[in-house]
């Protein structure tokens, strides 16, 4: 990597060209120096905004969920939920993309599920091998995905969901992803940690539990998660297993299209079972949760029939996993409401004492991922006092689709295996928090109220396929390949290529700050220009290649109510040149 030169250089030719040319052109005296700047990714605090109707209290033990920062990198497949053997490994499911070189997809007759181990302690370092992939008919039902996946005494027990009608389904002129949520057939079952399985004696038209009442109706226990009781469920209750799933009612009050979704419910449920090869495919051995009795005592029963919902909020539930955190003696339930099945996903997280509830708010995460699905807290990263967590997840798997791009956010969510490092927060350190990172922020310069860039308007000359020239204000220096949506890229430009930014109002600014996009083997601005409202330019001198510093320009302050910038030169590599970032300083504090 090269040096970037951080003393500030007087571009005396610059003067000299000025004032040669000071009767045709307005060129003006500027500053131009490197800056070295380090994005931040550090805390998140992530702001807890519920939508009013929100049936659940906040908790007040816990107040808040900080991300640390700190994450993942794993480039597999999605559909990762851990669960801790007595081996001490961790055994999961996953599909839909490639793992350790081998490749499973979930849709169609031939489709497929597969299994991994993950060795180590370390969820940054964890050593993920495949250990192979079942096929699983999902017919009469066009998809056949993995859900509930349990290792217990030696025994592993791995069960599936179905979905319909499709994985792509044209509606109201929107692209929808299997918008229906079939049933869950059984468990497949292996005695030799994945190396063999025995299939499960039901099928997707005759599931283990009694629904859907009609092919493609809704189910209750739907895509039914194992809860996380710690390494070989040594915190169960009860020595038995229990399985969360989501779901809906018939005669829905609230019905939309997509209702009961792969990633969107009504209801949560909750059902359980002593844990044996001969139980697990058994109907008659599950208890059901049926509500509670006159003295607030859950009632459990053996008929389907009395199953009642464990919580409840049309409309904005899903995906579901609850993991026990033994050190606080708390249950934490993910949930992700994930409607319409393709935008910006919405998740929660509740606290309770006890499986039964009552369940309370711990933070309520608007646009987490920003399309973050399959959310779980593997219980064997919860650090010894409990407030240390990974959160499990994966995210942006519709990347472009109704032309919707989704951002990193937090950094680090991606496509694949995401373990994020998170704090449960109780009050007192939620304020603490809340203080400092407020504070950090403005000390941020792209992130300051003096970066006026930001409310500005933006419009480019061209933008390459899945890029936005809104990335180049967002406050973000990143791109390609880590993150896209954090710069414009034109469509094949090289020296043509412009931005503008526009505000509605004068403003007098005295410096811009100008990232280049951050890869190094094309594209390189070597110069450019900036042109003000006033008629005054400014020639910029070479961008640091790899965006870790801006390119400083500092000028006597002026009013202006619009400034381009337009490249003039570019490294012979070039393909498609952009921006990593512009930031245009207010001279008013
Ligand atoms: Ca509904
Ligand atoms: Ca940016
Ligand atoms: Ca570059």
């Amino acid at each position: 990597m090269k040096k970037s030169a951080t003393k500030t250089v007087k571009v005396s030719t610059l003067l000299l060209a000025g004032l040669l040319t000071v009767v045709l052109s307005s060129t003006i005296f500027a500053d131009e120096r490197v800056v070295k700047y380090r994005a931040k990714s550090g805390p998140l605090l992530w702001p807890s905004e519920p939508p009013e109707d929100i049936p659940f209290e906040q908790s007040k033990e816990l107040a808040g969920v900080l991300f640390t920062g700190v994450h993942s990198d794993y480039r597999v497949a999605d559909t990762w939920y851990p669960c801790w053997a007595a081996d001490d490994n961790l055994y999961s499911p996953w599909t839909d993309g490639q793992t350790d070189g081998m490749r499973s997809g979930s849709g169609g007759r031939n489709a497929t599920t597969g299994q991994a181990i993950m060795i180590g302690d370390d969820p940054l370092n964890l050593k993920i091998k495949a250990l192979g992939k079942t096929k699983g008919d999902p017919h009469p039902y066009q998809g056949r995905y993995p859900c509930g996946s349990l290792v217990h005494n030696g025994v592993w027990y791995y069960s599936t969901y179905c979905l319909g009608p499709a994985g792509s389904v044209m509606h109201d002129g929107m692209r929808w992803n299997w918008p229906v949520l079939g049933p869950m057939p059984g468990f497949r079952i292996s005695t030799d940690y994945g190396k063999t399985w025995t299939d499960t004696p039901h099928t997707p038209a005759k599931p283990l539990f009694p629904e859907p009442a009609e092919f493609m109706g809704p189910v209750k226990i739907g895509s039914p998660k194992f809860v996380d009781f710690g390494k070989n469920m040594e915190h169960s209750p009860d020595g038995k297993a229990y399985l969360v799933g989501y779901g809906a009612e018939e005669n829905d009050p609230k019905p939309r299209y997509a209702n009961l979704s792969w990633i969107s419910g009504d209801q949560i449920y909750l059902t359980r079972v002593t844990p044996s090869i001969e139980n697990i495919n058994d109907e008659s051995k599950y208890e059901y949760f049926a509500g509670y009795d006159e003295k607030g005592e859950p009632i459990w029963s053996y008929d389907f029939k009395k199953i009642k919902p464990l919580l409840e909020w049309n409309n904005n539930m899903g995906c579901v996993t609850i993991t026990y955190n033994a050190p606080l003696k708390k249950y934490l339930m993910c949930v992700t409401d994930g409607w319409p099945t393709v935008a910006k996903m919405n998740s929660y997280i509740l606290e309770s004492d006890k499986i039964t509830g009552p369940w309370k708010l711990v933070t309520y995460m608007k646009e987490f991922g920003e399309q973050g699905y399959f959310l779980n807290f593997p219980s064997k990263f919860i650090s010894k006092d409990g407030l240390t967590l990974w959160l499990c997840y994966s995210g942006n798997f519709s990347q472009g689709w109704n032309n919707i791009r989704f951002k990193a956010i937090p950094p680090g969510s991606r496509y694949g295996l995401v373990l994020q490092q998170v704090k449960l927060l109780d009050p007192k350190m939620h304020r603490e928090y809340k203080k400092k990172l407020q504070a950090q922020k403005q000390h941020d310069p792209l992130k300051s109220k003096n970066n006026i860039a930001r409310k500005a308007k933006v419009t480019v000359s061209s933008t390459y396929k899945g890029y936005t020239a809104e990335a180049a204000i967002d406050g973000v220096v990143g791109g390609y390949p880590e993150d896209i949506s954090a710069e414009w890229a034109s469509d094949g430009e090289k020296t043509s290529a412009m931005l503008r930014l526009n505000w509605d109002n004068p403003q007098i600014v005295n410096r811009v700050w100008l990232f280049d996009r951050p890869n190094t083997h094309a594209d390189q601005v070597t110069a450019g220009m900036l042109i003000f409202s006033d008629g005054s330019t400014i020639t910029v001198g070479e961008l640091p290649d790899d965006a870790s510093a801006a390119k400083e320009i500092t000028f006597l302050p002026k009013e202006v109510t619009w400034l381009k910038f337009v490249v003039t030169a570019v490294k012979p590599e070039t393909q498609n040149i952009g921006l990593a970032e512009i930031a245009v300083f207010s001279a008013e504090d």
